[in-house]
Order: C-alpha cells, then sequence, then structure tokens
C-alpha cells in the first residue's frame, strides 16, 4: 500500500457522503417493498427489478462508507504534486455492472422490448462498465499510462450502442404499445439518458485527468446514482401503479 500521504483520498466529508446515500438507499428500497405489497403478485416485475437496484447500491455504498472496495492507482505526478497516488473506488462498478442492466430492463419492459434486443442491450452495457473499469484500474505512470484512454473510448462507443437501442428499437415498441405507455417511455427513457450521459463526464474530469478532487467525484456520483436509481425508480413505479396498461404479464 502506498506511503501515508501520498494517495489522493475522500476525506471525512466524503465518507460522510457515502453513509447519507447508502440511507437514501435502504429507504428508497423499503418505500418500492411497500408498493410492491399493494398490489398483486403477477403485478410486481417493475418492483421487483427496481427494489433489487437500490439494495445493490445500498450495499456498494455500505462497503465506501467502511473503507472497502477501493484502491489507490499510481498516478503520473511531478515535484509540485505530493499526491503519487489516487484512490479509485472499483466498488461503484461492481455496483453497476449489475444495476445498470436491470435499470435498462426496466425501459425495455416497459417499451415491450423483444427478448432478443434485450439481451443486446444488458450485454453491451455491462460490457461498457467492465472497459470503464479497466480504464479505472489502469496506472497512470510507466508505460502505456495512456491506454485507459483506450478503454474509455471503448467503453464510450458501447454506451452509445446502448444509447441508440433506447432511442430507435426500444421507443419504438413503446409507441407500438400505444397511449400512456409511449408518453411514460419518453419521460423515463429521456430522463434516464441524460443522467447516463452524466457519468463518462464525471469519469473524464476524475479519473481521467484529475481535474476535480475524489470528494467532488464521490458527491457527483451520489447525486447522480441517487436521481438514476431512487428517483427514476419511484417515478417508474408510481406511473405504473396509476397506469396499469403499462404492467408486463408475467
Ligand atoms: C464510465 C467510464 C468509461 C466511459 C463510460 C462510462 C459510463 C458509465 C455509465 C454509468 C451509468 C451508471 C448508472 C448507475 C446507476 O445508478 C464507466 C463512467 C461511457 C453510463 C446509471
Amino acid at each position: 500500500y502506498p506511503p501515508n500521504g501520498t494517495c489522493e483520498s475522500a476525506s471525512h466529508l466524503g465518507y460522510s457522503v457515502f453513509w447519507a446515500t447508502y440511507a437514501v438507499f435502504l429507504l428508497s428500497s423499503l418505500f418500492f417493498i411497500f408498493l410492491a405489497s399493494r398490489v398483486e403478485k403477477s403485478l410486481r416485475l417493475f418492483h421487483y427489478i427496481t427494489t433489487t437496484v437500490t439494495l445493490i447500491a445500498a450495499v456498494s455504498y455500505y462497503a465506501m462508507a467502511t473503507h472497502s472496495g477501493s484502491t489507490c492507482i499510481p498516478t503520473p505526478h511531478d515535484s509540485a504534486d505530493v499526491h503519487a497516488y489516487r484512490q479509485v473506488f472499483w466498488a461503484r462498478y461492481v455496483d453497476w455492472l449489475f444495476t445498470t442492466p436491470l435499470l435498462l430492463m426496466d425501459l425495455a419492459f416497459l417499451a415491450g422490448m423483444g427478448w432478443v434486443d434485450i439481451i443486446l442491450l444488458t450485454t453491451a452495457d455491462q460490457g461498457m462498465i467492465l472497459l470503464g473499469l479497466f480504464a479505472g484500474l489502469k496506472s497512470r505512470r510507466t508505460g502505456h499510462g495512456k491506454a485507459r484512454w483506450g478503454w474509455f473510448v471503448m467503453s464510450l462507443v458501447l454506451f452509445l450502442y446502448v444509447v441508440g437501442l433506447l432511442t430507435t428499437t426500444a421507443r419504438r415498441h413503446a409507441k407500438a404499445r400505444g397511449g400512456r405507455v409511449r408518453k411514460i417511455y419518453d419521460t423515463l427513457g429521456f430522463y434516464a439518458v441524460s443522467l447516463w450521459c452524466a457519468y463518462p463526464i464525471v469519469w473524464a474530469l476524475g479519473e481521467g485527468t484529475r481535474k476535480i478532487g475524489v470528494d467532488a467525484e464521490i458527491i457527483a456520483y451520489a447525486v447522480l446514482d441517487v436521481m438514476s436509481k431512487a428517483v427514476f425508480g419511484s417515478i417508474l413505479l408510481i406511473a405504473h401503479m396509476r397506469n396499469p396498461e403499462t404492467s408486463v404479464p408475467l
């Protein structure tokens, strides 16, 4: 492990944000379980998916709050920069590896997409996250330091493919389901895609170029994670409760 003080790490503020976000995900999971208890079992597909997402996020934030799930990666520092390493929270990528396909399944089932397209969508998405993890873990010193941008670009290509499927194929299916489904899909899809676009930007500013500090990165991801999991899930489940025609036969 790097010598004391040489790894640019989260401060007390960052760890408090982890705890607060952990609490938000626990409470939103309880809220979703409550919503599930009010409908019959055959109508709970979106509740199951969405509650799993917030529970996984709670576990990931618990890990990060208790100083697990991170490692220090060498940086290209100079004499003016005491930080020869930067803390990278790989626990996020484990969370995203499981939760982003589930969030996409929420949208795909809502739209009524076919299973082949759903497999393409979720597999491309998991590839995107895995390549992002490789980018984050790549040492920035000694040879091939720039290789992490190769991983970043490959991840970005898969991200564009995912966005492409959501805005063309999935949208066409949602339109075919008609009425309220089309409207709810357009609202939720636009909301999700806008938030997802911010992740590679935060990555580039944080782990990518170190323009923002570790605490700022923690706060940015916490806001994005709450918006794209807890708030997204609440909008979906409440819309679903009010519009029975959005349900999917199990
Ligand atoms: C990375 C870095 C490499 C390039 C790209 C990325 C995209 C990440 C995304 C994450 C979405 C996360 C969500 C979490 C749930 O709350 C891996 C940051 C393209 C889109 C929605």
